[in-house]
């Protein structure tokens, strides 16, 4: 168990952090914590493991990634302890290995819609949509970034680093310019915490007006996400929960003392509506978000009692 409350806590301090690393990170708990468990019945067995599932699920509320990780993880069927043990090692290690090669497929998928001259605008800091913008490079597209600073926590400075890593020209520019630069722009590529059913995005604060500022200056919108970014429990009209973080990421306590009229919220995540968004990049092809629900009833694994 000291393991799994590692990882839990690395993800709840977002030292592990994105979508795809948190999905990854918590599989690989499940996996370890099973590989090492030491029970005497399947029914101990199955209680052990559904508690470290719970436990690694309440970590962040938001990036559905997260459960669909913990869920395809932890599958097993058997009713001896060591064949469901090895079950679950074995699904947790197919979900980490899907899950890079999905990246790999974004990629590739993706890049053939970057053309030569592109401007790129992305927020935050997500892998996925890196794995497009990198992959065009390499192919020899002449491109370059604006990356967004992505306040509070500064994503975007990740972001601009592994950009340079790869020497690809990119400017920072704080949340509030994404309007004023977006006649820049020819696309703007983003990651995923979870789509919806109805093909709504959740993802990082912001992430909407980048979007109605591209719907605005009529600039394409594109979202680069892994097919278990997509919500199963939305199809039955579960919301998505939002994140509120600490108010000390954006200000000061102390600062607040003395205003006794004043409250800060600091939501992490946004919903970006689906007319908003041209296409989503996964790693079974390009699909619009009206086939949302495809994804989930086809890709997913999703069956109507599990909901
Ligand atoms: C990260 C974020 C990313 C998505 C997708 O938020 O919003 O855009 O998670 O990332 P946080 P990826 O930093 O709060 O976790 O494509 O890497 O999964």
């Amino acid at each position: 168990m000291e393991k799994v409350k590692e990882t839990a806590e690395k993800i709840r301090t977002m030292e592990i952090r994105g979508a795809g690393r948190i999905a990854k990170a918590a599989a690989e708990a499940i996996r370890d914590y099973a590989a090492q468990l030491e029970v005497t019945s399947i029914e101990e067995f199955a209680a052990r493991i559904s508690e470290v599932s719970s436990y690694l699920i309440s970590t962040r509320p938001t990036a559905v990634s997260l459960p669909n990780a913990v869920k395809l993880a932890s599958r097993y069927s058997s009713e001896n302890v060591e064949e469901a043990r090895q079950e679950v090692i074995e699904n947790a290690n197919a979900f980490i290995e899907k899950a890079d090669k999905a990246l790999g497929r974004i990629g590739k998928i993706g890049s053939r819609r970057v053309m030569d001259g592109d401007v790129i605008m992305t927020h935050c800091n997500s892998h996925a949509a890196l794995s497009i913008i990198t992959t065009a490079f390499e192919d020899g597209k002449d491109i370059s970034v604006i990356s967004t600073e992505s306040r509070p926590r500064c994503q975007g400075l990740l972001t601009i680093r592994h950009l340079n890593n790869f020497g690809i020209p990119t400017t920072l520019i704080v949340d509030s310019a994404v309007r004023y630069y977006m006649k820049d722009v020819d696309k703007v590529i983003v990651g995923a915490d979870a789509i919806a059913t109805n093909g709504a995005l959740v993802n990082k604060i912001g992430t909407s007006q980048l979007a109605l500022a591209a719907h605005e200056a009529r600039k394409s919108f594109m979202v680069a996400a892994e097919t278990f970014k997509f919500s199963p429990s939305t199809i039955v009209g579960n919301p998505i929960e939002i994140e509120e973080r600490a108010i000390d990421e954006i200000v000061d306590p102390s600062i607040l003392k003395e205003l006794s009229h004043v409250q800060v919220r600091n939501p992490a995540f946004d919903f970006t509506p689906a007319e908003y968004i041209d296409m989503i990049v996964t790693d079974i092809g390009i699909i619009p978000p009206a086939m949302a629900y495809t994804v989930i009833k086809e890709h997913l694994g999703w069956e109507f009692g599990e909901l």
